[in-house]
């Protein structure tokens, strides 16, 4: 499958969004927030949490630039893969290095447990403050080295809630693409 036809943009809201597993921006409590993080909490329904607790009990939580799985509740995906971007400091605390580790950890989590479609966000571009021009750098050409690596999982949809994000990526992808 050309690399071309594995990777789609869409504009919304990423709870919509009928994937085998959606992304998201957590924090490292994994006891949700605001942001997408809330938004999918909302629409997800209280079954999200629960699996989160569980996860919580099992190893605390969740380490910025890694990821953990749940089921989706009454989510049109299947799962939900939340990961913990960098909290944007400047550049000096190594945020490129996690955030690109957020996406590698996710799409890896998604490859294991049988995914054949994610959705991501634009993580760490709200509250943490990442630049979203250098975000969107990091997303797609982290995205496109893990495709040309593995087969699964075969597609991945960049979700931007917002215009500015939407062209960043779209940019980025016609660039290399
Ligand atoms: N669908 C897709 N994207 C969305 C949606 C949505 N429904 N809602 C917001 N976005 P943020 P972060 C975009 O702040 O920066 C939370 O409180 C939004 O436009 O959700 O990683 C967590 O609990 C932005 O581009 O995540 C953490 O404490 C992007 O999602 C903290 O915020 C990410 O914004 C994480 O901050």
């Amino acid at each position: 499958m050309p690399l071309k036809t594995r990777i789609q943009l869409i504009k919304g809201d990423i709870t919509q969004i009928q994937a085998d597993a959606i992304v998201n921006a957590a924090n490292t409590s994994l006891l949700g927030g605001g942001g997408v993080d809330g938004a999918i909490h909302r629409a997800g329904g209280p079954e999200i949490l629960a699996n989160c607790r569980k996860i919580i009990l099992a190893q605390g939580g969740c380490r910025t630039g890694e990821a953990v799985i749940t089921t989706a509740g009454n989510l049109p995906a299947e799962f939900v893969i939340h990961t913990v971007g960098p909290v944007w400091s400047g550049g000096t605390n190594d945020e490129e290095k996690k955030l690109s580790s957020c996406y590698k950890s996710s799409l890896k989590l998604a490859a294991e447990s049988n995914c054949t479609s994610i959705a991501f966000p634009g993580i760490s571009t709200g509250a943490y403050g990442f630049p979203k021009d250098k975000a969107a750098e990091i997303a797609v050409t982290t995205v496109i080295d893990f495709l040309l690596k593995n087969t699964q999982p075969k597609t991945v949809i960049f979700v931007c809630y917002d215009e500015e994000y939407y062209c960043l990526i779209q940019q980025k992808l016609n660039t290399i693409l």
